[in-house]
C-alpha cells in the first residue's frame, strides 16, 4: 500500500529542479514509489540528504545566519545503530565544528523516523548546555532554562557538581530502549571565560559561555521524511549570550550585579542602568570570544549579512521567508538594517521543526 501523505511530500522535493539527480528524475521517482509501497518509507541518497539539509536551513524563517547556507557541512550518520555510536558521532560533530575556534557549520543526521514511528532522540536541547539546579528555597544555581532537563537526567542516575556552569551529560535514547547518558570529553567542549576590554573587575564575576551553539532537539523534515535527531551548529551572535542567556531575568540575570559594579544608580529605571549594563555585558562577550580565538558575530554584522542574503536570493529568483520577531536583534534593534525592512513568513519544506521534549 502506498502512503499517499509521504508520497505527496516526496514528489515536490524529488522533482524540484534544484534537487540533485536531474538526469534520472523519472527513474528515481518510480524507485521511491516502489520503496514506499514495499517498506512504508524511503531513503534519501547522500546527495539528496545534503541538499535537503542546506535548503532546510535556507528555509528556516527564524535564522538570521542564513547567508552561509551553502557552506553547511553534512555528516551522514544514518548508520549509527547504538547509543554509543550516536554519542561518539556527537563528540565527533563537536570536534569538527570547533575547528580550533574557526567554527564550521555542521549537521550530523541520524536515522530517520521509522514507518512505525520509532525514532532516535537526543534529550539535550543542545549538545553543550549548562545544568540548572533548583534549590529548596526556589532559587536556581546554573541555567534556569535547564532545570527540567537537569532533573530528568538526575533521575537517570547522573549527579552534577551543583555549580553554575556544569556541562550536562549527553542523553541518547534509541528506539525502544532506555535512555543512556554519556559525559562529554572536556577537550571536545569549547568554553570562553568572560572578561571586559576596560573593566578589570568583570573577569571576577566568574562568567563564561560555551563556544558552539549546537541545537540537538529539533526535527528535520525533507520530502516527507523526518529526522528527529540531527544536531546542527553555526556560531553565536553575541547578543544570544550577552542580551539573553546571561541577562534575561529568568536566565542568569547578571544585570543588577554588573550595574552595581559599574556604580550605576539602580534606584530608578530612567537612569537606564539596565541598558548601560547590557551594552557592557555584550562588549565583554564579543571581546572575550575574540581574545579566545572563537568565532562569533556581532549584531550589526549579522544584520548586514542577512540583508546581503536576501539580495542574493532575489537574484536567484527566490524570496526569503523571515520571522521578524526572531530576525531583529534584542538590543539596539533600530541601529540595524533589519529593523527597517518588512518581512513575510512562510512555512517551506524542507525545514527544521520544534518537537516536544524527549524527557519525561
Ligand atoms: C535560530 C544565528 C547557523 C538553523 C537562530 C537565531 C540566531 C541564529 C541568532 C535565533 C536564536 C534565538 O533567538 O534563540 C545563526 C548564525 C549561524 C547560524 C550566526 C552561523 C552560521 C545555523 C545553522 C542552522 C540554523 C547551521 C541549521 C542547519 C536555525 C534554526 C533556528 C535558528 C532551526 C531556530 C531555533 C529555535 O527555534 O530555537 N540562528 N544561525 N542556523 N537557526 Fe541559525
Ligand atoms: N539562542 C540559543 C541558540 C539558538 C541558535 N543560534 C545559533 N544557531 N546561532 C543559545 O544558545 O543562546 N546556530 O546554529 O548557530
Amino acid at each position: 500500500m502506498t502512503d499517499t501523505g509521504l508520497w505527496g511530500s516526496a514528489v515536490p522535493f524529488l522533482s524540484d529542479p534544484e534537487t540533485p539527480g536531474a538526469e534520472h528524475r523519472e527513474a528515481r521517482l518510480a524507485e521511491v514509489r516502489a520503496e514506499i509501497g514495499g517498506t512504508g518509507t524511503y531513503r534519501h541518497t547522500t546527495a539528496e540528504l545534503a541538499h535537503g539539509c542546506r535548503v532546510a536551513w535556507r528555509n528556516h524563517a527564524r535564522c538570521v545566519g542564513r547567508l552561509h547556507w551553502k557552506a553547511l557541512r553534512v555528516i551522514d550518520r544514518r548508520d549509527a545503530a547504538t547509543a554509543e555510536q550516536v554519542f561518539d558521532a556527537c563528540v565527533e560533530h563537536l570536534r569538527t565544528a570547533n575547528n580550533g575556534g574557526q567554527l564550521v557549520p555542521v549537521i550530523t543526521v541520524f536515522a530517520q523516523r521509522g514507518p512505525d514511528g520509532s525514532e532516535i532522540r537526543i534529550w539535550n536541547p543542545q549538545l553543550v548546555r549548562y545544568a540548572g539546579y533548583r534549590r529548596p528555597d526556589g532559587t536556581v544555581v546554573g541555567d534556569p532554562l535547564h532545570v527540567d532537563v537537569t532533573r530528568a537526567v538526575e533521575a537517570l542516575g547522573w549527579h552534577g557538581r551543583g555549580g553554575p556552569f556544569d556541562i550536562l551529560p549527553l542523553v541518547v535514547q534509541m528506539p525502544g530502549e532506555r535512555p543512556r547518558w554519556f559525559e562529554l570529553p572536556a577537550d571536545a567542549v569549547l568554553e570562553v571565560p568572560l572578561s571586559h576590554p576596560e573593566f578589570a573587575w568583570f573577569a571576577g564575576l566568574g562568567l563564561k559561555w560555551h563556544g558552539v551553539p549546537a541545537i540537538s532537539d529539533m526535527r528535520l523534515e525533507i520530502g516527507g521524511v523526518h529526522y528527529p535527531a540531527c544536531p546542527f551548529n553555526g556560531w553565536y551572535v553575541g547578543y544570544e549570550i550577552g542580551a539573553r542567556n546571561l541577562t534575561d531575568t529568568d536566565r542568569y540575570d547578571v544585570l543588577p550585579e554588573v550595574a552595581r559594579a559599574m556604580a550605576l544608580d539602580t534606584s530608578r529605571s530612567d537612569t537606564l542602568w539596565r541598558d548601560r549594563a547590557l551594552v557592557e555585558v555584550n562588549r565583554a562577550v564579543l571581546h572575550s570570544f575574540r581574545q579566545a580565538g572563537v568565532h562569533l558575530v556581532d549584531h550589526h554584522t549579522v544584520a548586514r549579512q542577512f540583508v546581503t542574503h536576501e539580495e542574493r536570493e532575489l537574484l536567484r529568483g527566490r524570496t526569503t521567508p523571515a520571522d521578524r520577531d526572531w530576525i531583529v536583534p534584542p538590543l539596539s534593534a533600530s541601529t540595524t538594517p533589519v529593523f527597517h525592512r518588512s518581512y513575510t513568513n512562510a512555512d517551506r519544506s524542507p525545514n527544521f521543526h520544534r518537537q516536544p521534549p524527549a524527557y519525561p
